[in-house]
């Protein structure tokens, strides 16, 4: 089912004719109506009517995090409070949020584009829907919630935690779609198998997972583990939240950007020069049609590629590839770039390993230590003398395959926190900000 067919299926100079005009609008109501804007457009030394052609959106200057920081709580927003529906935020914990808006308006769009992911997932109207992302200022529970009422699905708010209670209402009211944070689905699968369930009756048939970097190998455990399909949505609070962009069922190949309503470029993350589709990159989004928090060339932190070919479920959208992790995830290990989500897939290539991990930086003196923190599944928890054998192993595959020495330590089963919501795979223990490019 194709949720929106006329929007979805338009040919790319269609749709770069609807971009362009809601460019144009997006442009001048940012600049009319945010000082932030304006004040970035007069030191650019341009003007909205400068933005004649989609290409005309590379002399805007970028808007980056720091920017919602220094305008908090409201300064970004281009309508009064009468205007504004709801406020969303970050999902950190550390410090202040930063803060986003909606009118109503907004709610329905970004409640469209969910309706469209849940059936990109293969969602049909009727079905019920087990919905495990946190409700709250974090954009994933409300977010998913209104998008899987507007496509005419039953929604279960049962948020993140609880995971008892979590298994309990799967079992009663037998979903057939499941959404949560990949992390913290793989915890459920972990408390099902603890109470003697096996996963793979469950009800569900399908999960909308994300909100955090996976890697493919984490999506065949989870389709296998609990033998559904499991499809990748993309999004953050800054630019709407969950629907910028999600996978279909038939292709899983990318997910597809609701282009519509957002523009995409991938950028150089230090240059800054706009980089040509298939080359990997910064992505960088351009609201199209949003009212409360418009936003101009968002840098979004998040690595990906673009891909323009069609597709083979029928629609036409520019599709971006899965998230590989975000610039200051990054992890320089002796002058080698690695992302966690390059270890994630050497870990999971061993049946031995439970699908739970964490990188831990130490200060070694005057260099940085690496540590990878694993944890054999209770299957295989007995394995004695051959667990040295196994870490070997590990660590070759991780050299062989990233080009990277790692010390390997398996900490005892369930001692790594398991997630609730977003897992934090990086702990820098260094008393100093996370590596970065
Ligand atoms: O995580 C929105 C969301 C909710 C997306 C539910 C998908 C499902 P934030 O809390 O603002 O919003 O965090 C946004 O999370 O910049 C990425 O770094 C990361 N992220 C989100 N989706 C994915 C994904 C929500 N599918 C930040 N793969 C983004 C990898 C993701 N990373």
């Amino acid at each position: 089912m194709i949720y929106n067919k006329e929007m979805e299926t338009l040919s790319r100079e269609e749709m770069q004719k609807i971009q362009l005009e809601r460019l144009k609008k997006t442009v001048a109501h940012a600049y009319e109506n945010v000082e932030f804007h304006k004040n970035s457009f007069a030191q650019a030394g341009i003007k909205p009517e400068d933005i004649q052609t989609l290409d005309d959106l590379q002399k805007i200057p970028f808007m980056k995090k720091t920017d919602l920081r220094e305008n908090y709580p409201f300064g970004l927003f281009a309508v009064g409070m009468d205007q504004v529906a709801r406020i969303h935020g970050s999902s950190g914990t550390k410090g202040k949020p930063t803060v986003v808006g909606y009118t109503k308006k907004d709610i329905e769009n970004w409640s469209e584009v969910v309706a469209r992911s849940i059936c990109l997932a293969g969602g049909r109207p009727g079905d019920i829907f087990h919905n495990a992302y946190g409700y709250g200022l974090f954009t994933g529970g409300l977010g998913l919630h209104y998008g899987i009422e507007q496509m005419g699905a039953v929604v279960v708010p049962i948020s993140g935690g609880n995971t008892s209670r979590q298994i309990t209402l799967i079992q009663d009211f037998l979903p057939r779609g499941l959404s949560g944070t990949p992390s913290y689905i793989l915890n459920i699968v972990e408390e099902m198998k603890r109470l003697g369930l096996d996963p793979r009756e469950s009800s569900v048939e399908y999960g909308i997972f994300g909100a955090e970097p996976w890697s493919e190998e984490m999506r065949e455990q989870l389709e296998t583990e609990l033998n559904i399909k499991a499809v990748d949505i993309y999004g953050l609070s800054e630019v709407m939240g969950p629907g910028i962009s999600c996978e279909c069922h038939e292709g899983q190949d990318g997910l597809h950007i609701a282009e519509d309503h957002f523009y995409a470029e991938i950028v150089d993350p230090k240059t800054s020069e706009v980089l040509p589709y298939g080359e990997q990159g910064e992505l960088v989004f351009t609201s199209l049609t949003k009212e409360a928090f418009p936003v101009l060339r968002y840098r979004t932190g998040d690595i990906a590629s673009l891909n323009p070919e069609p597709c083979v479920c029928g629609r036409t959208s520019l599709r971006m590839s899965r998230i590989k992790g975000r610039v200051d995830d990054m992890l320089i290990i002796r002058g080698v770039n690695v992302f966690p989500t390059e270890i994630e897939s050497v870990l999971l290539s061993f049946k031995e390993l439970a699908p739970h991990y964490q990188v831990v930086i130490e200060r070694d003196g005057a260099l940085d230590r690496f540590e990878v923190h694993c944890e054999l599944t209770p299957e295989y928890s007995e394995l004695g003398e051959d667990t040295s054998k196994l870490v070997k192993q590990i660590c070759h595959r991780i050299k062989d395959m990233l080009g990277v020495s790692v010390l390997l330590k398996m900490v005892a089963p369930y001692s790594i926190q398991r997630s609730e919501s977003k897992a934090i795979r990086i702990v820098d223990n260094r008393n100093v900000a996370k590596v970065s490019s």
